[in-house]
Formats: C-alpha cells, sequence, structure tokens
C-alpha cells in the first residue's frame, strides 16, 4: 500500500507538471471516485498497527497533491495575468491627441454682445414664438392691410392668420399686453422672410429690437440711448447720425447710422466711401400701436428700434458675404 501511494503521488505530481488540466487531474486522483479514495477502501485489510502510518501517508500524499495543485495554479494565473500585462501595455506619458474644442458662432457672439450691452442700461430679454398670428405681427403694429410686407412674396404665410414672424417686435407686442409700464425689453430672435439667399440677403435671419415704454419718454432718450450703444459697440469715438425715415409702427422713425469706426469717418473701403455706415432703424412708438396693446398714449410714451444681428456682424468684423453665417465652416467659425 505504501507503494501504491508513493505512486499515486509521483504520478499525479508528473501530470500537474506536465500542464495538462488541473481539474481533471484533481478528479482522478482526490476525486470521490480517484485513487486515492479507492486505496483508503483497502484500509481494512491492514493491521491495526499500519492503519494509522498509512492514514498519516495517505494524508500527506492528499496534502501534497493538493499543495502542487494550487502552485500550478497560481503559476497559470500569474503567468496569464504576464502575458495580459504585456498585451495591453499603455504608455500614459504619451502625447494624447488633442480634443477639439467647440467656438461659439459668430452670430452668438454679436448677439450676447447686445444683449450685454443693453442689460448694462437697464434692459431685460424677452423672447416669444417664431410662429405667430399675423396680428402680432402686422396689424397690432399698425400694419395697413396692403402693406407690400404683408404681400406673400415677403412673409411666409402658414395659414391666412398664422404666419412665420418677419420681426421680432410680435415679442414686444406681447410683452405691452402683459406687462404694464415702465417697459424696458430688448427681443432678439429668428426672424424670416421670403428672400432669395444672396450675399446680403437670407430667407432667415436674425433681429435684434428694444423697446422702452414710461411717462415721459422722448426722442433725446432714444438719441441718448443709441449713442450710448454705439459708443460702447464700435468705439467710444464714434458719432452717431438720425436720418428721417418712415415705419408704420414708428413716428417719428427714423434710420440710425454710425461714424465709421474703421476711418473715423473720412471714408474707406468699408463704409464705401461714405463715412457712415447704417446700423438700425428707430422711432416713437406710434400711439395707435400703444393703445392697441393696451397702454393709454395719453399716459405713456415709448421708443423703439430694431437691427439685423447678421448686419451688426458683417460690419464689426468685415464679413462680406452674410451666406457665411450659415455653412457652418469650422474654418470660417472658429476666426472670431
Ligand atoms: C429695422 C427697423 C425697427 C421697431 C423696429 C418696434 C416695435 C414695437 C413698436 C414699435 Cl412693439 N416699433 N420696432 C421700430 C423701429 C424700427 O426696426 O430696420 N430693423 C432691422
Amino acid at each position: 500500500m505504501r507503494e501504491k501511494l508513493q505512486n499515486i503521488l509521483t504520478e499525479a505530481l508528473d501530470a500537474i507538471n506536465s500542464g495538462t488540466d488541473l481539474e481533471q487531474i484533481r478528479i482522478k486522483y482526490l476525486g470521490k471516485k480517484g485513487e486515492l479514495t479507492a486505496v483508503l477502501r483497502g484500509m481494512g485489510q491492514l493491521t491495526p498497527e499500519e492503519r494509522p502510518v498509512i492514514g498519516q501517508l495517505a494524508n500527506d500524499v492528499r496534502a501534497k497533491i493538493e499543495e502542487a495543485l494550487e502552485g500550478a495554479a497560481s503559476a497559470f494565473k500569474a503567468k496569464q495575468l504576464e502575458a495580459q500585462l504585456k498585451a495591453e501595455k499603455l504608455d500614459v506619458t504619451m502625447p494624447s491627441t488633442r480634443a477639439k474644442l467647440g467656438h461659439h458662432h459668430p452670430l452668438t457672439l454679436v448677439q450676447r454682445r447686445l444683449e450685454d450691452i443693453f442689460i448694462g442700461m437697464g434692459f431685460s430679454i424677452v423672447e416669444g414664438p417664431e410662429v405667430e398670428y399675423d396680428y402680432y405681427n402686422f396689424q397690432a403694429l399698425n400694419i395697413p392691410e396692403n402693406h407690400p410686407a404683408r404681400d406673400t412674396q415677403d412673409t411666409f404665410y402658414i395659414t391666412d392668420n398664422i404666419l412665420l414672424r418677419s420681426q421680432t417686435s410680435p415679442v414686444q407686442v406681447r410683452t405691452m399686453e402683459k406687462q404694464k409700464p415702465p417697459i424696458r425689453v430688448v427681443s432678439p430672435g429668428r426672424v424670416y422672410r421670403s428672400d432669395a439667399l444672396d450675399a446680403s440677403h437670407s430667407p432667415l435671419f436674425h433681429q435684434f429690437e428694444g423697446l422702452v415704454v414710461d411717462k415721459g419718454i422722448t426722442m433725446g432718450d432714444l438719441k441718448g440711448t443709441l449713442e450710448s450703444f454705439a459708443k460702447t459697440m464700435f468705439g467710444e469715438n464714434t458719432r452717431t447720425r438720425f436720418r428721417p425715415h418712415h415705419f408704420p409702427f414708428t413716428e417719428p422713425s427714423a434710420e440710425v447710422d454710425v461714424s465709421c469706426f474703421m476711418c473715423g469717418g473720412k471714408g474707406c473701403r468699408l463704409c464705401k466711401g461714405e463715412g457712415w455706415i447704417e446700423i438700425l432703424g428707430a422711432g416713437m412708438v406710434h400711439p395707435f400701436v400703444l393703445s392697441n396693446c393696451g397702454i393709454d398714449p395719453e399716459e405713456y410714451s415709448g421708443f423703439a428700434f430694431g437691427m439685423g444681428i447678421e448686419r451688426i456682424a458683417m460690419i464689426s468684423y468685415g464679413v462680406d458675404d452674410i451666406r457665411l453665417f450659415y455653412e457652418n465652416d469650422a474654418r470660417f467659425i472658429e476666426q472670431f
């Protein structure tokens, strides 16, 4: 029996060292139907003196085989880990590919700048729907039924009385309906006009309008506000010029020019030799518009102005084609 046990140990250790399936080896030698168990079953035939000696030997053999199995298993795991580490090696000191940073669109930059300037003068920002009722876009603003702006050639109609807003004034009309004066708001946003796309026209563009309504508001307040705006936006030396104009929603109305910030007024490429650049339209809110919005024109007066954000961006940055703003070419957008 001693010999049998010794053979089992030698065979098992050989099998373990030769690297075959360790679990199969365990079952073959140590399992319930394994070779060691078979030997132990024969213990009954031994003399009482031999039994503890052989029992001890059998336990030693079992312990040695178990130890060898564990050793082989952990050696296998270590080898596996080493191979994995080799295969998955990372050099954390290697320079990475730089993540491309996003960039604000020039129209966003200009809109934010305009918002900051007017917030600094006490205005609030208001927004409203781009799909509007004819009433808010035209009727309330004193734009008559037969006005050319109402032509389907100029405005995108969705139904008879619903359209894509052609200006952001309807937002201000809604503000006047809801809010009692004093009102000091600016309304930036997308507007739509049925124009063919060319270097200076786009069927979608952005407007920035302002409205002030209070007791005793005069043309002087309008001039002071826009002069202050022009100096902050285009430089301290900027002068402002008001030319008489006509809008149905303001009376009197004016178009406003600023002295050319590139040549200082002498005449250059930017101002086309004029010395002046037109930046916006403005005027005193027409009494009809105030009363349409539930504000008594005998008690209150107001001024309003409107400018195209694209136009301001093109002047400020020297962009000569409006289409560049809508192509989303990163090489263009990243320049601002
Ligand atoms: C332009 C001219 C303008 C207004 C917009 C306005 C709004 C209300 C009442 C009266 Cl609620 N007026 N807005 C006034 C004058 C001119 O825009 O050339 N925009 C690009």
